[in-house]
């Protein structure tokens, strides 16, 4: 390789309680390990502003937004995530790990809420100002029995609280990006070991930028 390596986003998505926290970090060290520069970020969350506005949309007191304002705040996340972090990472080289990214978007506030997709799509478009993953893993499980894993590591949150034929929504949300862009998503069975997932992710993230 000359000059500056190429950087990257991969994201790793999936329903609440599949893994997507554990698998990222395994990730980030695996790129690591590689001798690449991996910067481990998340959604809602990934920057200051970002967790003022996650303690805002996932508290379970005071006033519940509407689907709208849910959408917006979620958005406002992911443009200043982009601009103060995902983007100049990218631009210096670096690979970005992202727990969440546009795909929960259209999964949750689209499949989910509801939300007229196109018009999901496009807000995302404008909060993205051009930065999309390069690759993205969906961490496939029953709604049921990552709620459980979830439950198991704290109390419920605002979304976690919701009624499971969400959930249902949802992870069929996920389905359906994977299957419109089978060359960027990777579905992967989330009931398998954690050391078995992590061999498989981080062997196709390196095949995967390796040959980019
Ligand atoms: N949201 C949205 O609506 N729209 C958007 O645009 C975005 C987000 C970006 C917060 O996300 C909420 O934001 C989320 C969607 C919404 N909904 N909720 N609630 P979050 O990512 O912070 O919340 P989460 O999905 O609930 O994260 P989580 O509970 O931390 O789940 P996880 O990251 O997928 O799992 P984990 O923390 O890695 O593991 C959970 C437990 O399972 C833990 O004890 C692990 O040790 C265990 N685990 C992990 N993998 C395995 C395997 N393979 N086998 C057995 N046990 C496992």
């Amino acid at each position: 390789m000359s000059g500056r390596p190429r950087g990257a986003l991969l994201t790793v998505e999936g329903v609440e309680g599949a893994g997507k926290t554990t698998q990222a970090a395994r990730l980030v060290e695996a790129l690591r390990s590689s001798g690449r520069e991996a910067v481990l970020t998340r959604e809602p969350g990934g920057t200051e502003l970002g967790r003022d506005i996650r303690r805002m949309l996932l508290a379970l007191d005071g006033e519940a937004p509407a689907p709208e304002a849910e959408l917006l705040l979620y958005l406002a996340d992911r443009a200043q995530h982009v601009r103060r972090l995902v983007g100049p990472a990218i631009e210096r080289g670096a690979i970005v790990v992202a727990d969440r990214f546009s795909d929960s978007t259209i999964a949750y506030q689209a499949h989910g809420r509801g939300l007229p997709l196109d018009a999901v799509r496009a807000i995302d478009d404008f909060a993205r100002g051009g930065i999309a993953p390069f690759l993205t893993f969906v961490l496939d499980l029953e709604p049921e029995a990552g709620l459980v894993r979830a439950r198991a590591t704290g109390p419920a949150d605002r979304l976690e609280s919701e009624e499971i034929a969400f959930h249902r929504r949802v992870r069929e949300g996920f389905r359906a990006i994977a299957a419109a862009s089978p060359g960027r998503v990777v579905v992967l069975d989330a009931s398998r070991p954690v050391d078995d997932l992590a061999r498989e992710i981080a062997a196709t993230a390196l095949d995967r930028l390796e040959h980019a």
